[in-house]
């Protein structure tokens, strides 16, 4: 039961690494599909790809990846629209892997999407990705008029600055109608969380693979996975009295 005197009025999710462990299996695998079409002998393995990701954006980890591991490909001409179009060709093999159903949704976000619902509480999306990839995520997992299930949905270059610029929270926020304390953002990475604090939201952390050691400092609880009854989280930081699962509760409690 949501308590009608708490604040909550909206919760933001980020995509990659939150609501699917997308980034080994789908991004990863999708990059390293564009760079074999265009016949470059680029393979980002999953090591260097967890290094890579510390550059949010496909475009700008590819240009950061041809700096430090590629430079003499800087004096491409056009290097930006270059990269632009390998990029295109990474979401066409991305949105492919998805609509196959490569990648399932992680524990709970289902579950919590349809609650929120049901308790009328407005939910958004968040994301770096590129809007195609949440579209084919949302459609492969929770069937194709999940979409309008979301009161917003800001992806991409949206805005200039991604995370852990907030632009895309300050965005989703505007869109929403709302102020940043009526509402709590889901993010899996200290980028995620540095964009979603610096809008002043108070942020749930669901971890994974690749940015379980992160520094998660000033979130409201970090946890291995959303939990369902049947397979509880487990706390790594922060209170979560005695629950084991995030549902719209939990999350009422985190804000303010
Ligand atoms: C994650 C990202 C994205 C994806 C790749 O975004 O930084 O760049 O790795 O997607 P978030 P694109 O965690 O905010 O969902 O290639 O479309 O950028
Ligand atoms: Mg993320």
């Amino acid at each position: 039961m949501v308590n009608g005197s708490r604040a909550l009025h909206a919760v933001l999710f980020d995509v990659d690494g939150t609501l699917a462990d997308t980034e080994r299996d789908g991004h990863r695998v999708a990059f390293n599909a564009a760079f074999d079409e265009l016949g470059l002998d680029w393979n980002w393995d999953i090591e260097l790809y967890g290094e890579l990701l510390q550059i949010t954006g496909g475009k700008e980890r590819i240009h950061h990846y041809i700096k430090n591991y590629d430079p003499a490909e800087l004096e491409r001409p056009s290097l930006d629209s270059w990269i632009a179009s390998l990029h295109k060709i990474k979401t066409k093999h991305y949105v492919s892997l998805l609509e196959h159903g490569a990648i399932p949704l992680r524990p709970g976000v289902e579950r919590l999407i349809r609650e929120l619902r049901d308790a009328k509480i407005k939910i958004a999306i968040a994301t770096t990705t590129t809007e195609a990839n949440v579209t084919a995520l949302l459609e492969s997992t929770l069937g194709e008029d999940s979409l309008g299930w979301f009161d917003v949905i800001g992806a991409g270059d949206i805005v200039s600055g991604k995370k852990p610029e907030p632009d895309i929270y300050h965005w989703a926020l505007q869109q929403l109608g709302l102020p940043a304390h009526q509402c709590v953002a889901v993010e899996d990475s200290e980028n995620g969380l540095k964009a979603s604090l610096a809008a002043g939201l108070d942020t749930l952390v669901t971890v994974n693979e690749y940015t379980r050691l992160q520094n998660f400092s000033g979130a409201s609880l970090v946890v291995s996975d959303l939990g369902e009854p049947t397979q509880p989280f487990t706390v790594l930081q922060g209170v979560a009295l005695d629950s084991g699962w995030v549902d719209a509760e939990l999350l009422s409690r985190l804000n303010g």
